[in-house]
């Protein structure tokens, strides 16, 4: 026993000088702390509401450690250690000035000791030491709030690496005292790059691989937990000409994530949580063990989706969200494709005849199922995946798709004019956004008669004049 706590000591020293750069101003630690109050706290996506009260008062934060199984995936199930039950964990909501009474819990049924460094700790390990709690007990320690951001906090108990990469990892807003402008909707988005045996995708239960965690090899980079934190019915709501503030955190183990809104700009960031604006920011850094807090106000109707902008995560490794705006259209800002002209430049002639030769043109089905795999291989297995049985949760099954075999206008409309809005795959509900291919109508008629003939579906053939008999929709979809 007694060395565990050392090995797990050792690792909050480690981690414990990250808050030496701090410094409180004497004004914060005189004021006065009127009556006693217990924090609310909320489970991902959702903030606790702005604080009311003017004062400082005694803040008691109830946090409950519990292990437990959820999915990290559709149909992929994981151990995760939490701070309240979910992942990320529970959001705190404090003020500048506040006295902390922290009550930490570690539930009875876990199997390891865990602890808790809070970023907004002036003190010895941001209260790691002091916080060092076996199954079934409780720890209490106090602290004051002397410097107002957008802190993480984690789990520091050895390994801690191990620890912070199950799960054990959450944000504390320390308002500041004059609070923070009022916003339409608030909420809590925070990533995390997860270790398993098994490759992404894999069903079934997963356990943590140490190696591929050593090597920074991560299986699934997520938001809020699991790929489908933030989509299909998960997916975040909004109404055109709201303000949205996003407390946006970054567990980590390992990776540094490149935040961004695909179709926004952030009017305001407050890079790293700090207290310095910037404006008009397309993408904001933010830390492994860092946050950042975001601004933007939606003019526009669609779906704006939230990625790590290291794209292959987003595509390939879970870092989706979405949040879903609602409200008119306004044609002044966004106009949709308003024209498809031919485009000649000069020579454009000549070059147009030579790329007609080079267009292989299909004679019979079996070049149409050739021609057909060379461009689904290409164009729709990163997501749809080689084998067409997609990702569950984020890409549909192209095999044996129910959607897919009822309806062939449907289908070629979804590759002409890409797709997005929810729809019913097998049973399983998707919500997510298939963008326009830009392919031409020869094209889109091989690749669907490749898909139709592959993996059990009803073997039609499609011909070019099939698809062009399919009206072409603007679409505003899938550009940045
Ligand atoms: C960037 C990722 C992406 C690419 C590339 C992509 N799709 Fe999709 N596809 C999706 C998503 C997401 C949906 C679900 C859209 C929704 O929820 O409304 C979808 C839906 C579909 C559907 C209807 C649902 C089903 O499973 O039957 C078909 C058919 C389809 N895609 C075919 C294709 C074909 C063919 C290609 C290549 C030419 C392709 N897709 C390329 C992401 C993609
Ligand atoms: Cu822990």
């Amino acid at each position: 026993m007694r060395k565990v706590i050392l090995g797990a000591m050792f690792g909050t020293v480690l981690l414990g000088g990250c808050n030496e750069l701090k410094r409180g101003s004497d004004q914060n630690v005189k004021a006065e702390i009127k009556g006693q109050e217990v924090a609310v706290l909320t489970a991902p996506p959702n903030v606790p509401p702005p604080i009311a009260r003017k004062h400082n008062t005694k803040l008691i934060v109830n946090l409950e450690v519990i292990e437990k199984k959820m999915n990290i995936a559709k149909g992929v199930e994981y151990t995760f250690w939490t701070f309240g039950g979910t992942v990320p964990g529970s959001f705190i909501r404090i003020k500048e000035g506040d006295e902390v009474e922290f009550h930490f819990k570690n539930h009875p049924s876990s199997k390891m000791p865990h602890n808790i460094d809070l970023h907004a700790v002036t003190g010895p390990g941001g209260g790691a030491a002091a916080s060092f709690t076996s199954p079934g007990h409780e720890s209490v320690f106090s602290f004051k709030a002397l410097n107002p951001g957008l802190f993480v906090y984690h789990c520091a108990t050895a390994p801690v690496g191990m620890h912070i990469a199950n799960g054990m990892y959450g944000l504390i807003l320390v308002e500041p005292r004059e609070g923070l402008p009022k916003v339409d909707r608030e909420y809590y988005v925070m990533q995390g790059d997860f270790y398993t045996k098994g490759k992404f995708g894999i069903q079934g239960y997963q356990p943590f691989d140490m190696e591929k965690a050593i090597d920074e090899r991560p299986t699934y980079v997520v938001f809020n937990g699991s790929t489908n934190s933030m989509t299909g019915e998960n997916a975040l709501k909004a109404g055109v000409g709201e303000t949205i503030r996003l407390f946006v955190g970054n567990g980590g183990p390992n990776l540094v994530s490149s935040f961004h809104v695909i179709g926004e700009i952030f009017d305001t960031v407050f890079p790293e949580g700090g207290s310095v604006p910037n404006h008009n920011i397309q993408t904001t850094l933010v830390p492994a063990g860092g946050a950042a807090i975001v601004e933007f106000k939606v003019e526009v109707p669609g779906n704006l989706v939230l990625v790590d902008h290291s794209i292959f995560r987003t595509f390939n490794k879970g870092s989706l969200g979405l949040i879903k705006v609602e409200g008119p259209e306004n044609k002044a800002i966004y106009s949709g494709k308003t024209a498809d002209n031919v485009y000649l430049p000069e020579g454009g002639a000549i070059q147009k005849i030579k790329e007609k030769e080079e267009v292989a043109l299909a004679q019979n089905l079996d070049d149409q199922l050739k021609l057909g795999k060379n461009i689904f291989l290409q164009n729709c297995a990163a997501c749809h995946q080689p084998d067409g049985k997609g990702i569950k949760g984020a890409f549909p099954p192209l095999a044996n798709s129910d959607w897919l075999n009822t309806n062939v206008r449907q289908a070629i409309s979804a590759v002409k004019n890409g797709l997005s809005g929810e729809i019913r795959v097998n049973g399983e509900v998707y919500n997510g956004v298939m963008p326009a291919l830009d392919l031409s109508d020869e094209d889109i008629a091989n690749v669907l008669t490749y898909v139709y003939n592959s993996w059990g579906n009803k073997k039609n053939t499609i011909k070019p004049r099939d698809v062009k008999a399919v009206p072409e929709k603007s679409t505003d979809l899938g550009e940045h």
